[in-house]
């Protein structure tokens, strides 16, 4: 995975200004695999049966993916908004984001490429509560998430709003450091870990499916492992 830690060209296909300075080389290799079903095994997992999803090998570091750009987030400059078809929209300061009760999570995270790691533990604010405090409307059936390196990723509200998800702060008893998101990422461990925005800075919720980074480049778009919903 270190090979991923190169410096590559410019941004192509990608609105003016925004993600400048991401590994094209890599995004175009991925999209390449996407395009030709790499690292599909075409068995499906059992949740109920099985830990490790199909096509998936077990780490025991934790490898750092993203494209290339690693923001600097300080806490001052942390801010969570929840916006969109929403009654009352938020936007959270870091302050306001610690005031709130703080939860605790241990889940699997299966990333597309093939790793997947056991047992993280994981501290922050519950995805469910937020929701709650901003109040969905009706017609809210989907989420565009923006993350601070311009990264940006969808699901379905009902794959949001469940009681394991977590936007974490902490790993480990320590700070999220800021490679693997922090200080703040959300963490949706039952799908890839591609829908989990490190540095992650909005959350709006939508009536229509709105496909992120990675979905418009080939791969699926909600990302199950257990089905391998690699790609689309
Ligand atoms: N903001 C942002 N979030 C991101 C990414 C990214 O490039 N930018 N990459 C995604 C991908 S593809 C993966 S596998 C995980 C990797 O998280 P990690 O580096 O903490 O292992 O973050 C996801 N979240
Ligand atoms: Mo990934």
């Amino acid at each position: 995975m270190s090979k991923d830690s190169a410096p590559e060209g410019k941004p192509g296909g990608t609105p003016e200004g925004v993600l400048e300075g991401i590994k094209e080389k890599l995004v175009r290799t991925k999209e390449l695999w996407a395009e030709q079903g790499r690292l599909l095994t075409g068995t499906a997992g059992d949740p109920e049966r099985d830990r490790l999803p199909p096509g998936q090998r077990l780490v025991t570091d934790w490898p750092v993916l993203d494209l290339g750009i690693q923001p600097a987030v300080s806490e001052a400059a942390a801010r969570l908004d929840i916006d969109g078809l929403v009654e009352a929209p938020l936007s959270l300061s870091w302050a306001e984001l610690m005031a709130l009760p703080q939860e605790e999570r241990r889940n699997d995270i299966h990333c597309v490429t093939q790793w997947s790691r056991y047992d993280n533990d994981w501290r922050g604010i519950s995805v469910t509560d937020l929701l709650a405090r901003a109040r969905p409307r009706p017609e809210a059936r989907f989420v565009t998430m923006e993350s601070h390196d311009g990264y940006t990723t969808n699901l379905p509200l009902a794959d949001l709003d469940r009681p394991e998800n977590l936007l974490a702060t902490h790993w480990e008893g320590q700070p999220l450091t800021r490679q693997h998101g922090g200080p703040l990422r959300l963490v949706v461990p039952h799908l890839y870990f591609w829908k989990s925005p490190k540095w992650i800075r909005r959350i709006t919720l939508i009536p229509d499916d709105r496909p992120g980074f990675w979905e418009v480049r080939g791969y699926h778009d909600r990302g199950d492992p257990w089905k391998e919903e690699r790609y689309s």
